[in-house]
């Protein structure tokens, strides 16, 4: 499977996740969900933080922006801050050369680590699965229907 073939995948994953995140009763957003101190608004931030890290910073080379989850107070905040993220990233799904996914980086914490942007990029979609499969055990658990993220659809 191709990077560009992943494209509709991960494409509409946040907004997906953030429909179904909406259907929980007020102020479920922010309270403890996952563990006493995760709400699943701190999870949709870490997930946010994850794409403007491996996909903003790591491969693109951008600033490492802040990004507070206390700043997001409700689901519409997220998806104002988070569909100008996706758009480009979408766009590098798209538009990669092999030159480009064949790309070395070496970590900027860790210098003996080094990896391919293309496998930066299977990182990048394997932990938004992992992280949409919590959240989607929670929406289950509380009577509802989860979105779950599918390569073949
Ligand atoms: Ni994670």
């Amino acid at each position: 499977m191709s990077i560009a073939e992943l494209t509709p995948v991960i494409a509409d994953i946040p907004f997906q996740l953030l429909r179904s995140v909406r259907q929980l009763p007020q102020g479920e957003f922010t309270a403890p969900a996952l563990s006493a101190s995760r709400s699943l608004r701190d999870v949709l931030v870490h997930l946010m933080k994850a794409e403007q890290v491996w996909v903003g910073h790591v491969i693109l080379r951008g600033e490492k922006v802040p990004l507070w989850s206390a700043d997001f107070i409700s689901a519409d905040d997220l998806q104002d801050a988070w569909e100008p993220l996706r758009k480009r990233t979408v766009q590098f799904f798209q538009d990669a050369t092999p030159q480009q996914l064949a790309e070395v980086i070496v970590d900027e914490y860790e210098p003996h680590i080094t990896f391919s942007v293309e496998l930066a990029l299977w990182h990048f979609v394997t932990h938004e699965f992992f992280h949409a499969g919590e959240i989607s055990l929670h929406l289950g658990l509380n009577g509802i229907q989860p979105f779950v993220p599918e390569i073949i659809r």
